[in-house]
């Protein structure tokens, strides 16, 4: 070959390599079907129990700081004492969780009866938890402990089926571009009307490689949750703009509504308008009825707080949160109940313990939760109901003395039994057009929750 012809070849492999790596088109994943929404969100809608985790620095002061206990919530710490950065900054090395073991956690999100577990990658305070490249403010630089929890926990729910989600706040007290900038060195949230002027900087050169590592160096992750939305500086078209970014790096990805900016409050639903987010926020509450057509997620903390407090005893029965789950499954939600775990790597005995009941209850009429649809008439007054297929599932919290249980509206059942019973010995039952009589056992099998199966031909 002559001279030229190998520079015409050389150019041309070089423009033949350019033209591979140009960038895909984006898709625009906002005007998506309500079909596409459906399939992609099949996994979830069925899943119905998911783990939070609250972890992160403030498991160290635990609540409590120069003899100061706060009365807020754990991970709060930083804010509600108005700790300078430099200060909080002395708690990442005393962070060294040596009890952390990532298969244990996922274990007792599955024997718990758990199909899906949130983490926090970054809180509010803006630390970390995993090996990322743009800020040092990490569990690998900024620790002793140098293991990316991240990437532990991500193959431990890869072994288990499980799967996992990162929750993920905007605001952050940490990084200087998202600063509060009247008063830097707390960088605090007050109801500020001020913005920071290089916010713009801190999600396109921050926030957004953050979250491309996030969804390509740990698995398949199910879900992005965001929090710290309200923030001034934060505005719906960076929302719009970040949900579609991470649609197009993972196309079935699933993203909360805090992602935007149309949450109304702790209720946690959108207000009216065209918000991007998948599914509402309802945050410590549970709606008071269902909300057809509509997707949610309860968040609740069993204790008083989401980051762990060594002082917060103030602990939910786990009769209560087993009826909590039937009461979001029958309105048609999913809930994602936190645990906050100690800075030595511990999930608190008590959550333990509380998660264990609750599987063993699910281990015994998770067919009556998992996968369920809402119920199809209003509230009764002993309990809750759920629908799957040809069966209706009444949850009889409330047993009643003489044995009988009216089912309001209810009708054209065939044969009803309790779900508990190997045997399903058949109850009898009138059904007077208005609704169905149903004559229970005298004493109730559980006292939590007696789940009768009403099946239709
Ligand atoms: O991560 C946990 C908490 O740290 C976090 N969300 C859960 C999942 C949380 N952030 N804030 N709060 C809890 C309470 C703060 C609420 C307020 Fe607001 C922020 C009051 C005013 C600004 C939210 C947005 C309610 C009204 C506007």
């Amino acid at each position: 070959m002559n001279p030229k012809t190998i520079i015409t070849l050389v150019i041309i492999s070089l423009l033949l390599m350019s033209g591979c790596s140009h960038p895909r088109p984006q898709v625009n994943y906002l005007n998506e079907s309500e079909e596409e929404k459906k399939a992609r969100m099949a996994w979830w809608d069925d899943a119905k129990f998911g783990m939070f985790i609250h972890w992160g620095l403030y498991a160290v002061p635990a609540g409590e700081y120069k003899g100061e206990k706060i009365e807020g919530i754990g991970e709060w710490i930083m804010n509600s004492l108005r700790i300078p950065i430099s200060e909080y900054e002395e708690f990442a090395p005393q962070f060294n969780p040596v009890k952390f073991d990532a298969d244990e956690w996922v274990s007792i999100a599955k024997q718990a009866g758990m199909n899906y577990i949130i983490i926090t990658s970054k809180h509010h305070d803006g630390f970390c938890l995993w090996d990322t490249e743009y800020t040092d403010w990490n569990i690998m630089e900024a620790t002793p402990f140098r293991r990316d929890i991240l990437k532990e926990l991500a193959d431990a729910c890869e072994k288990e089926g499980i799967k996992l989600g990162f929750y993920y706040s905007i605001m952050d007290w940490h990084h200087p571009d998202a600063q509060a900038i009247f008063e830097p060195e707390y960088n605090q949230w007050r109801d500020s009307e001020n913005v920071n002027p290089n916010f713009p900087r801190y999600v396109d050169e921050f926030m957004k490689p953050q979250l491309k590592e996030l969804l390509t160096g740990y698995g398949d992750i199910g879900v992005l949750w965001f929090d710290g939305e309200w923030i001034p500086d934060y505005t719906s078209e960076m929302g719009r703009d970040i949900y579609n970014y991470l649609r197009n790096i993972k196309p079935d990805l699933i993203i909360n509504n805090r992602v935007d900016k149309g949450r109304q409050g702790m209720e946690g639903m959108d207000a009216e308008g065209d918000f991007a987010g998948d599914f509402g926020t309802p945050e410590k509450q549970i709606p008071a009825t269902g909300m057809p057509g509509l997707k949610w997620e309860s968040c609740l903390t069993m204790n008083d707080t989401w980051g762990y407090k060594h002082f917060d005893h103030n602990w939910k029965s786990s009769t209560t949160l087993i009826r909590n789950l039937i009461d979001i499954a029958s309105k048609g939600g999913n809930l994602l109940l936190n645990v906050g775990p100690t800075a030595e790597g511990i999930i608190p005995e008590p959550s333990v313990e509380r998660l264990k009941t609750m599987g063993e209850w699910l281990n015994v009429n998770g067919e009556s939760v998992y996968g369920v649809d809402p119920s199809p008439v209003d509230r009764p007054d002993w309990g809750r109901y759920t629908v799957r297929d040809n069966r209706i599932f009444a949850h009889v919290f409330d047993w009643p003395a003489d044995g009988k249980l009216s089912l309001q509206d209810i009708n054209g059942i065939d044969r009803a039994w309790v779900l508990s019973d190997p045997g399903r010995s058949s109850l009898t039952f009138e059904d007077n057009g208005a609704g169905v009589s149903l004559q229970l056992p005298a004493n109730a099998p559980d006292t939590v929750a007696t789940v009768i199966v009403l099946e239709k031909n």
